[in-house]
């Protein structure tokens, strides 16, 4: 039996999202008209047929170029607005959320723009849905650590609000070692952290990741099953994957979906979570991302209620915040 049903029902957080990447086509349309900016697609289907990758890169480059109708403050805000209500139409009661400051900064935008959109409508969202949100500051790891630094800097008068700093973007030849001075000022400052690691790159950068960057969470991680004493150290310490399976598929990380590891991973131990990614260039929000492992899979009911607890576990919320939802 199909556990659509479940699935949507279950309350669940998501922990692995990049807002950028929440951009709907339609939006997209929209802001480019109000401000003047000219696409190279003629129509909100010409931008949907586009969404075609062949890999990490192929994808970032719609992903970047896609992002600069952000332009004002009601922009982020309608980006933003538009996630947490699909959150709650999916049951999503928690969410940490991914922005990436230098892609917009470093096209003028300043960070009190991003910042100030995003938190209005966290806030709306919260009074409306109940739903509860914590951000995650990326940096691009195809820039230097300098830069990288820089933006931990530009962002002092918003330590308050930020809960985490990650890494994210071209992952091949920017491994974790590049950026294991700023990530050891973050910790020191008190943020959580977590890096993509492990989706195209080799294990080496997941043990790097762990050892050198300490991270909380590994973002995605699926190659982590190449080495078996990394695997093992993984499932010891039980540091958290949030895994994002249509992403996989979309990036052709893998060739079909019967092929996804996630249940493996989960069977042995590891605590795995199922997130979007950037789920309107891969084809799919949260609840999407569980159904497709399903059609695929064949997952059990039990399968499905342990990741929905995972994603609970794995979270930045405090104990006792968790306890309400496990
Ligand atoms: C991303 Cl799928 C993925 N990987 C790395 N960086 C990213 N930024 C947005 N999506
Ligand atoms: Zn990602």
């Amino acid at each position: 039996m199909s556990l659509k049903h479940l699935i949507s029902a279950l309350p669940k957080a998501e922990l692995h999202l990049h807002i950028e990447g929440s951009l709907s086509p339609q939006l997209m349309w929209e802001l480019a008209q109000k401000h003047h900016i000219s696409l190279p697609y003629h129509s909100v289907e010409e931008i949907e047929k586009a969404y075609n990758f062949s890999d990490l890169q192929s994808f970032l480059d719609l992903y970047y170029a896609g992002a600069d109708v952000l332009r004002n403050e009601d922009d982020f805000y309608q980006l933003m607005m538009a996630y947490l209500q699909r959150c709650h139409q999916e049951n999503v009661v928690h969410t940490e959320i991914m922005f990436d400051p230098q892609t917009h900064t470093d096209r003028g935008v300043p960070f009190s723009t991003f910042m100030k959109g995003f938190l209005k409508a966290v806030q709306v969202a919260k009074g409306e849905y109940g739903i509860s949100v914590k951000l995650i500051m990326s940096f691009l790891r195809h820039l230097s650590e300098a830069q990288a630094l820089q933006t931990l800097r530009d962002a002092e008068a918003w330590y308050d609000v930020i809960d985490a700093v990650g890494l994210d973007s071209s992952e091949l030849g920017h491994p974790p070692e590049k950026f294991e001075r700023v990530f050891a000022e973050a910790r020191t400052l008190g943020f959580k952290v977590v890096a993509h690691a492990g989706e195209e790159g080799p294990p080496d950068y997941i043990w790097q990741a762990i050892n050198l960057l300490s991270v909380d969470r590994i973002d995605h991680g699926v190659r982590c099953q190449e080495d078996e004493e990394l695997m093992e150290l993984i499932k010891q310490r039980q540091i958290p994957l949030t895994v994002c399976p249509l992403s996989n598929l979309k990036l052709c990380v893998i060739d079909d979906m019967s092929q996804h590891n996630i249940l493996k991973l989960l069977d042995a131990g590891l605590l795995v979570t199922v997130n979007s990614d950037d789920p309107t260039y891969f084809g799919g929000f949260l609840n999407e991302n569980f159904e497709a492992l399903d059609v695929a899979l064949g997952m059990t009911e039990a399968q499905c209620r342990q990741l929905a607890k995972n994603s609970f576990t794995a979270s930045f919320l405090s104990e006792e915040e968790k306890q309400k939802w496990i």
